[in-house]
């Protein structure tokens, strides 16, 4: 039987993207998608599909041993907003589904791991502008705590195991198919949705709070680079740092603008406001440019072209 790709959260916002690259390249049977429900019909009904909670090691050991699956994507996890009202509940996801996937690898079931770290591992204490690689990490919240955590196991399973986990602190990603869903990064995606049905958007972070973003289309692009490099150039084996874009939610509302001049918005930050305050606002992504070729090709305009088309066809506006 040929080698599987398994992807874990195949539903979620990301998921759902990777499920169909991964099987634009590698082919739709090759490629098994898993989610704890169907709430995606499309990915559900596109190929291979299980029913897999990602806390449940034996699910993911039996779907890898029966299907003879190689390559793990763990996409499922709670973020920051929703880490903040549910911290156990953020806890118990986001480390154990990772431990579940790193004792697969160290037990040879499997040869290789994709894991997103996130900008949430960095904290007020970081430097701001432009963040290093290696610096300061004091997150403040429940989510970046596992980030930063999950980050140390995935380097210590390389370095004592020889586990091949890689990757890469996205930053908030903005995309027009599946929505994301308890970030705080989601008024990015929120205020595209928003512009297009109903000309207005009510903004939960302030004007001027700049953060570090990527199209999906460039995400994806990153995690499928960093998968196929070769194992000697992934030099770091806890997280990349990963930029495109930075900008502010003011920023983006001009964007807009440019397309649909009446577009009105409201700014009332609420208690995410004072988790983007503690991440930064722009990112050193140097050593993923040198060790595996990473480039952006989205723009803030170029973006907002990309999503405001696909949301048109969707909304029929
Ligand atoms: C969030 O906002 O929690 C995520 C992230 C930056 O990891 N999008």
């Amino acid at each position: 039987m040929s080698s599987k790709i398994l992807i874990i959260g195949a539903c979620g916002q990301i998921g759902t993207e990777l499920t169909i690259k991964l099987r634009e390249i590698y082919g739709v049977s090759n490629v098994i998608a898993s989610d704890i429900n169907t709430r995606n019909l499309d990915l559900v009904n596109s190929g291979p599909f299980e029913i897999i909670d990602a806390k449940n090691y034996n699910a993911i050991h039996d779907c890898c041993v029966q299907n003879n699956v190689k390559t793990i994507y763990l996409m499922a996890a709670l973020l920051s907003a929703t880490g903040e009202k549910y911290p156990m509940e953020a806890w118990d996801l986001n480390m154990n589904s990772l431990f579940h996937v790193l004792n697969l690898a160290k037990d040879n079931v499997i040869d290789r791991i994709f894991w997103p770290s996130s900008i949430a591992v960095f904290g007020p204490t970081t430097p701001i502008d432009n963040t290093p690689q290696h610096t300061i990490c004091e997150p403040t919240t429940v989510y970046g705590i596992t980030k930063q955590v999950g980050e140390r196991w995935c380097e210590y399973y390389w370095e004592k195991y020889g586990v091949d986990v890689r990757s890469i602190r996205y930053p908030g990603i903005i995309s027009h198919k599946a929505m994301p869903g308890g970030g705080t990064t989601d008024y990015a995606v929120e205020i595209y949705h928003e512009a297009v049905k109903k000309a207005s958007y009510n903004c939960f972070l302030a004007e001027d709070t700049e953060l570090p973003m990527v199209f999906m289309e460039d995400a994806i692009r990153a995690t499928v680079h960093i998968m196929q490099a070769p194992s000697d150039a992934i030099e770091i084996r806890s997280a990349y740092n990963l930029a495109a874009i930075s900008f502010t939610p003011k920023d983006i509302y001009h964007s807009i603008k440019k397309h649909i001049p009446d577009f009105t918005i409201n700014y009332n930050p609420d208690f995410r406001q004072s988790i983007a305050d503690s991440w930064p606002s722009s990112i050193d992504d140097s050593k993923a440019r040198e060790d595996w070729n990473w480039k952006h090709e989205f723009d803030l305009d170029q973006m907002t072209a990309e999503m405001l088309k696909h949301l048109k066809v969707k909304y029929n506006s």
